[in-house]
């Protein structure tokens, strides 16, 4: 067994202190951030989500299991954000409607902030009125919705017209991006930018403000 090996084990263990210790002996050894991501902590949730699927996971499984990963990936923050860097544009974030997850919003947020974006994280649940409030507060240029489920995803779509109905629509790039969400989807609901994956979110996002 590898130590990438364990950590896959850990993740879909739920086992927190393994999964902390194991991501720090992992950097320590020389391993990149970014693939440690994206080899071993991402496939290690998709696993999970498999065997929610086959019913051998249960909620709580998938619950324990994403605060293993979590612990990881707060293990690499520091390796993936940059710090004291002046920004180049904010964004304002969150999981829209009915929605709880955070794992992969967290990581867009990290990978933002790496770029050099000021990311103002409304948390998960958002509504569109939370989102048009937070467009008028922190004047954004960018607006970013994550969604994990077939059924909120449309609320996209909602929160979108919401910002077109306030007038500040023209005034925004919105992202959207998530497990259920595709470039023809991103296109349906009229965003202006669809993130495959946390790196490719932050990367589109820094050519469409630089664009502006
Ligand atoms: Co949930 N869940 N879950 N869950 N859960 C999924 C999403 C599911 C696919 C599992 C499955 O059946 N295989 C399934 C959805 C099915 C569907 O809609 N078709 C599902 C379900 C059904 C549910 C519940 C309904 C279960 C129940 O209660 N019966 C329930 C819903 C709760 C709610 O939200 N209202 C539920 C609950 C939960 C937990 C709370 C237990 C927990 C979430 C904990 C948390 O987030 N703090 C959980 C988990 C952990 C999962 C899985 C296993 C893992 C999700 C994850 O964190 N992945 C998931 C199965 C899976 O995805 N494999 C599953 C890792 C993360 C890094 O990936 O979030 O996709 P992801 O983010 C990626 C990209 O998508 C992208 O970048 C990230 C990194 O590259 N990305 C963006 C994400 N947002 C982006 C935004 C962008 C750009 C890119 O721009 C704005």
């Amino acid at each position: 067994m590898t130590v990438n090996d364990d950590l896959y084990e850990g993740v879909i263990n739920g086992d927190n202190e393994a999964v902390a210790a194991l991501t720090a002996q992992a950097m320590a050894e020389g391993l990149r951030a970014d693939d440690l991501l994206s080899r071993v902590l991402i496939p290690a949730m998709t696993e999970v989500g498999q065997r929610f699927e086959r019913q051998e996971f249960f909620v709580p499984d998938m619950l324990i299991a994403a605060r293993a990963m979590q612990a990881g990936v707060n293990v690499l923050r520091p390796h993936l954000t940059a710090a004291g860097v002046k920004p180049i544009g904010t964004v304002v974030m969150g999981t829209v409607a009915g929605d709880l997850h955070d794992i992969g919003k967290n990581l867009v947020i990290m990978m933002l902030e790496g770029t050099g974006f000021r990311v103002v994280d409304l948390g998960v649940d958002v509504s569109a009125d939370k989102f048009v409030a937070a467009v008028r507060e922190h004047k954004p240029q960018l607006v970013a919705m994550s969604a994990l489920l077939t059924t909120t995803m449309m609320t996209m779509k909602v929160s979108i017209e919401a910002l077109k109905k306030a007038g500040l629509r023209d005034q925004v790039k919105v992202m959207v991006g998530g497990a259920p969400v595709t470039r023809k989807f991103a296109d349906d609901v009229g965003a202006d930018i669809y993130g495959a994956d946390a790196s490719s979110a932050a990367r589109k996002a820094k050519e469409a403000v630089a664009a502006l």
